[in-house]
């Protein structure tokens, strides 16, 4: 491999990170795993000896390839390349680096194009379900130039709708593991939730804060990242997730009384980092708890009326609207987000 390996670099959404054709990688996960953490510059903060960031947001990579399931285009696996230490892991999903995954596709010649802009369906292969990415083909031909605008990300690109469908349980087995829609840990009020991404949900005042801080204000604070990683290594085995000491799961989402006319405010840890804005997945599972009978999210949560409900969940740098559609017995049936994606390089990454 010191000729390198092929490979594109992509904004998906807020992250970014490295998109490979599954055949191009080495096929022993062990190699694999010692490849990306070479390319990235993991383990080390700074990331200096590699492409990654420096942050968990810019340290991904997706491995693609054609599916051979029925009614689907492509399936698409998520590696989250730590910073700081020597593990890869698809113990998560990530919609944001989903968001790349259709230009990629097209770009690559795994799928054509099917108009002015391509439905991609892809099998998530960390939770096993579909999610179907809407391409803007004008031409045949991927652009990444248009008119949507993401928080999070400057200027404008061209807009990529995704919809969920199923995704309740996608890691735990169910929408709430325990059975119980408020649970209570350390003294405080919990949902665990997981729909698309398992996540723990409580007030922020119950952890003493009041929800709107800067992320590297609360990242600051020992006491608060102390009491949240001792909630999370109890709501592991809770969530059916086991042992989490080494997973990127659950997210740790403290939510307040949204601030800037949307649904619900959000500060979320992911989980040792205070994400800048929230994932993808993880904002469907929170706009999801917003939606319960009771329960931290829902109380504080102004949440509309009808089948179909645009719940606008705020975060550090804006906001993240999920459309949900709820079935007749009033749970969320089907998600769909807006995201835009751009291509940044594309080439060959050396790895030794
Ligand atoms: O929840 C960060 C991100 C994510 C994951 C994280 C994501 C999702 O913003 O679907 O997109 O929570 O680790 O990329």
């Amino acid at each position: 491999m010191s000729d390198g390996v092929r490979c594109m670099w992509m904004r998906g959404g807020t992250s970014k990170g490295g998109y490979f054709l599954a055949d191009d990688l080495p096929a022993d996960t062990a190699e694999r795993d010692r490849f990306l953490l070479r390319a990235m510059g993991s383990p080390d903060k700074r990331q200096i000896d590699g492409m990654g960031g420096a942050d968990p947001l810019t340290s991904k990579v997706a491995v693609v390839q054609k599916s051979t399931r029925p009614g689907v285009d492509v399936d698409y696996l998520f590696l989250q390349v730590f910073v700081d230490q020597p593990i890869v892991t698809d113990a998560q999903n990530c919609g944001n680096i989903l968001a790349g995954v259709g230009p990629f596709v097209i770009e690559r010649g795994l799928v054509e194009a099917s108009g002015e802009t391509s439905d991609v369906r892809i099998f998530m292969e960390n939770t096993g379900q579909i999610a179907v990415a809407n391409v803007a083909t004008p031409g045949g031909q991927v652009t990444y130039d248009g008119d949507a605008r993401i928080d999070g990300v400057p200027g404008t690109a061209a807009a990529v709708p995704i919809a969920f469908e199923e995704t309740a349980g996608s890691s735990c087995g169910a929408l709430l593991p325990t059975g119980n829609v408020v649970d209570v840990i350390d003294g405080v009020d919990v949902t665990m939730i997981d729909n698309g991404m398992p996540c723990v949900v409580m007030r922020a005042v119950d952890l003493g804060i009041a929800g709107d801080e800067e992320p590297s204000v609360l990242e600051a604070d020992d006491t608060l990242r102390n009491r949240l990683e001792a909630i999370r290594l109890k709501a592991g085995p809770m969530m059916n997730l086991g042992d989490v000491a080494e997973k990127s799961v659950p997210k740790m989402t403290m939510v307040s009384k949204a601030r800037a006319g949307g649904a619900i405010a959000t500060r979320t840890f992911i989980p040792h980092r205070c994400h800048s804005a929230i994932g993808v997945l993880g904002a469907v599972s929170v706009a999801t708890a917003c939606l319960l009978p009771h329960g931290p999210a829902a109380e504080l949560a102004d949440t509309g009326e009808g089948r179909e409900r645009s719940l606008s969940v705020e975060h550090p740098s804006g906001e993240m609207t999920v459309i949900a559609t709820l079935g007749d017995d009033g749970a969320v049936q089907r998600a769909a987000i807006l995201r835009t994606a751009r291509k940044l390089f594309d080439g060959v990454v050396f790895g030794d």
